[in-house]
């Protein structure tokens, strides 16, 4: 990567200096935004490497061009890993990333204008999964469930009496704004009733899956999509898995129903992270995101925060800020410039919108990534305290800001530039 990198500076300075420019913030913030990461130097390696000059349409063994000897056994390696982590009969691992490993599903069971049903965008859903400005939304007749307003849970009364009144050809679980265990096996029932294809985005939570920190959704569901950036700390990219029997329909929406050639560099660096989440110390990592993520979220509560659902059972919290007197947007604007990186979120039953929200989002791979443990949970609760009470006091920023700097240099990480 050294002869790599000199190239770089000598070409593209200014690119280079950006790339440095991030690599030193990255380092020096806690980084709290739920579905980001930091690769290992082996994943970047890869990220980074030759293949990218390589086109290879179609499958391992049926090309539609030459010289395939390495990149087929690359995704050869991929797919049986893949097979072997989260225990599925196929594997796809060429989605580009989420949203078209998402459409891929679509392409595969639907026809347009069937019914598809997911959950609703500002209940924690993705706009994939039926919200009306995606593709998804337009092109399919889609319908939503939600969250209990009680307890911000999942309202699988509500999802079984919509399925039945809607009859769905697809039903959707998952999102990206869900702190709480999702129950596979209600969905799968309620598909069966209704005989829909149950699908399940595990997305955010694919790393604590396969780290046995969330119950897996392969006993139940008839597709299984997932990015591979998130908890499960690979590339940019996406894979979807399903029964044999679902193999070729899944496969021909990818590939050529949506895209073009693979992108090998990202198969290459997905194939070597499902190898580092394969090793013992990957469950440890998974259930150290969970306890993180109960530990911020305990000192948080303790602190007046308001979280949805009243906790988490996984890597993320959500906050609806509203009893703070601050809305979503000024508060994550004022966290980023203390160093502490989240992003504004809508919360359930929200009467803002969704670019100037009630509350923020945040998740604890990152930071768990880089070794913090509780203590440091404690510590981030604190400074996330004092900045969210006083947006506009330039000062504590800055003074914060030297305090999260001095910490961060502590806990180095991968593939950064700790200054
Ligand atoms: N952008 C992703 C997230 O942050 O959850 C979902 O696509």
């Amino acid at each position: 990567m050294d002869k790599y990198w000199a190239a770089l500076e000598q070409t593209d300075p200014d690119i280079a200096g950006l790339i440095t420019g991030e690599a030193k913030r990255q380092a020096q913030t806690i980084r709290l935004i739920a579905s980001e990461n930091y690769v290992s130097e082996a994943v970047l390696a890869a990220t980074g490497s030759l293949l990218t000059n390589k086109y290879s349409e179609g499958y391992s063994g049926k090309r539609y061009y030459e010289g395939q000897q390495f990149i087929d056994p690359i995704e050869d390696l991929a797919v049986q890993r893949a097979k072997d982590l989260f225990g599925v009969e196929h594997a796809n691992v060429q989605p580009y990333s989420g949203s078209p490993g998402n459409l891929a599903v679509y392409l595969a069971f639907l026809e347009p204008g069937d019914t598809v049903m997911g959950m609703a965008l500002p209940s924690g859903g993705h706009l994939t999964h039926g919200w009306s400005v995606s593709a998804t939304g337009r092109w399919f007749r889609a319908v939503q469930y939600g969250v209990r307003r009680d307890n911000h849970l999942i309202d699988y009364d509500e999802m079984r009496d919509l399925a039945i009144k809607e009859k769905p050809k697809l039903i959707w679980a998952g999102g990206t704004a869900i702190p709480r265990q999702i129950d596979f096996s209600i969905f799968a029932e309620v598909a069966r009733e209704v005989g829909a294809v149950f699908a399940a985005d595990i997305a955010h939570i694919a790393g604590l899956v396969a780290g046995g920190a969330h119950p897996s959704p392969v006993p139940h569901a008839d597709v299984v999509t997932t990015t591979t950036h998130k908890t499960l700390r690979g590339p940019r990219g996406a894979m979807a898995m399903c029964r044999t029997e679902h193999a070729k329909a899944l496969n021909f929406a990818v590939f050529p129903g949506l895209q073009g050639g693979p992108h090998n560099h990202t198969t290459a660096a997905i194939a070597v992270a499902l190898k580092e989440a394969s090793q013992p110390d990957f469950k440890d990592y998974a259930h150290q995101i969970v306890a993180n993520a109960k530990a911020l979220a305990a000192a948080l509560t303790e602190r007046g925060f308001d979280l949805v659902s009243g906790g988490t059972d996984n890597h993320l919290i959500l906050i609806d800020l509203t009893n703070k007197g601050v809305f979503g947007k000024p508060a994550a604007k004022a966290l980023d410039r203390a160093g502490i990186e989240l992003n504004y979120n809508t919360v359930p039953f929200d009467p803002r919108k969704p670019f100037d929200p009630s509350g923020i989002r945040l998740g604890t791979p990152s930071v768990t990534t880089r070794g913090m443990k509780e203590p440091e949970m404690e510590q981030i609760a604190e400074w996330m305290d004092r900045v969210i009470s006083n947006p506009e006091d330039d000062d504590l920023t800055k003074k914060v800001s030297a305090e999260i700097h001095e910490l961060c240099r502590s806990f180095p990480a991968p593939g950064t530039i700790t200054g």
